[in-house]
């Protein structure tokens, strides 16, 4: 027995077993991820008690209110106009694969039906109504995938503690286990990967408010797949991803983009990729934030997403009543009625073989490339391709064939006119490279 014992611990002295297993994604992971990258557009939703104060989601610490008069709120939560199947159909209008929904915001407040804290929806509000449960269920009857947004920080509980930067003026104890906390959202994650069918992934948010913490990412991370292997993990850290992560975002910019100053130290990874972006200014509702921005705007965020190889995540927060502002409403429609024409030019297709331009973007599927032309004061576009023959150049729309000529520094397309519609997507059908031509040579790599 001790020869045993002993050669045992000289294996592990010796290092013949790894400390820590690599995170290996499942084969339904992998194939998720491939789902999430046809997928090219889903819905945001920033809804909780702080809604009710119209101020925000951050409303809480951005005022420095009193965190236990912010409890109270819970007991005036009645949405008398939440329906979660309207707003499934009003995302899948819109052209969206799938719904983001926070689960639980910094604020602490639950959405959900959970053991692990009175302090949810179903248990604190006369409303009473589990709220993931009822969106869970409507994106299933819609074809939509559900995920998670999940806040790391915590407001409201004691034990996230030491406190981070944020919070700090809501007259909380400053005292608390930070191990109970851990525990509280393991609780919390095996509830929310266990009692609501498959869940698309998890938005992870928040780490950024104390990056030296002993967050066990991987031990959470872990978890999760654990529960469901196919669910993706996110997180909105900023930074490079994370060992068991298996997707990238991007706030409020494009991949390798920086203008909101957040993304400083996040280079762009092989992972799917995920913008965010808000149609106003805010993310929960605020009713002084009148500043939407135009469809043309939000369809060319979406476009010029896709072709930097990203989905866009669009948000809305809904009113205190469950209905979403009007003017989300009518923005939502104007992108259906543009995505219901041109969702063949995304959905499914990948960055294509020129990069991002002051113009516009490509996206390709197959042997197709779509151009999306957005900013052009030219009537004509030299694409910077060589190494290919067109079979078929045509604009999408109506089909007209677009006069094409090869020219040294590439494809130069004539488009008869100056551009004015919002993406005017010229298709271009390419002819079977030469490579893996007629004859069958081989292809070199
Ligand atoms: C985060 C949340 O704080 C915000 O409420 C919203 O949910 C958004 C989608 O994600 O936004 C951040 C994250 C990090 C910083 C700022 C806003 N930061 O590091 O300054």
């Amino acid at each position: 027995m001790r020869k045993i014992f002993a050669i045992i611990m000289l294996t592990l002295a010796a290092g013949a077993l790894p400390a820590q297993e690599k995170y290996v994604p499942s084969a339904e992971n992998l194939a998720n991820r491939e789902w999430f990258r046809d997928a090219k557009f889903g819905l945001f939703i920033h809804w909780g008690i702080y809604s009710m104060l119209a101020d925000g989601e951050w409303v809480l610490t951005n005022k420095g209110l009193n965190e236990k008069e912010y409890q109270q709120l819970a007991a005036g939560f009645y949405p008398s106009q939440f329906d979660a199947r309207e707003w499934a159909r009003l995302a899948k209008e819109a052209g969206m694969k799938y719904i983001c929904f926070t689960s639980r915001h910094h604020d602490g407040f639950s959405m959900f039906d959970t053991e692990a804290s009175p302090y949810n929806v179903v248990d604190a509000t006369p409303f009473g109504r589990d709220v993931v449960r009822e969106l869970a269920e409507a994106c299933r009857e819609e074809g939509l995938k559900l995920f998670l947004y999940y806040s790391h920080i915590d407001w409201h509980r004691p034990d996230y503690y030491p406190w981070g930067r944020t919070g700090q003026q809501t007259g909380r104890e400053p005292s608390g286990t930070w191990d109970d906390y851990l525990r509280f959202m393991d609780a919390q994650l095996t509830e929310l990967l266990t009692n609501y069918g498959p869940i698309g992934g998890l938005w992870f948010d928040g780490w950024w408010d104390k990056p030296d913490a002993d967050w066990q990412l991987e031990r959470q991370y872990a978890l999760v797949h654990r529960l469901q292997p196919g669910c993706l993990i996110g997180n909105n850290h900023h930074r490079a991803p994370f060992e068991g992560e298996d997707f990238q975002m991007f706030e409020r910019d494009l991949p390798g983009q920086n203008t909101a100053g957040y993304s400083g130290e996040a280079t762009v990874s092989d992972l799917p990729l995920e913008s965010c972006e808000t149609t106003n200014q805010t993310w929960g509702y605020n009713i002084s934030d009148r500043n939407y921005k135009p469809a043309k705007q939000l369809i060319h965020t979406l476009v010029k997403a896709a072709g930097n190889n990203a989905n866009l995540l669009l948000n809305v927060g809904p009113r205190p009543s469950g209905d979403f502002p009007t003017e989300a409403v009518s923005l939502l429609r104007e992108i259906g009625e543009w995505t219901a024409v041109y969702g063949p030019t995304l959905y499914g297709t990948r960055a294509g073989e020129v990069a991002p331009q002051p113009w516009g973007v490509t996206t390709r599927r197959g042997d197709t490339t779509y151009v999306h032309i957005l900013d052009l004061k030219e009537a004509e576009l030299l694409l910077p391709v060589k190494d290919k023959r067109v079979r078929k150049a045509v604009t999408f729309k109506d089909g007209t064939p677009v006069e094409h000529e090869r020219t040294k520094e590439g494809l130069l397309l004539r488009l008869g006119q100056i551009p004015t519609d919002i993406d005017h997507v010229v298709e271009i059908i390419w002819k079977p490279s030469r490579q893996t031509g007629a004859r069958g040579t081989k292809t070199h790599k």
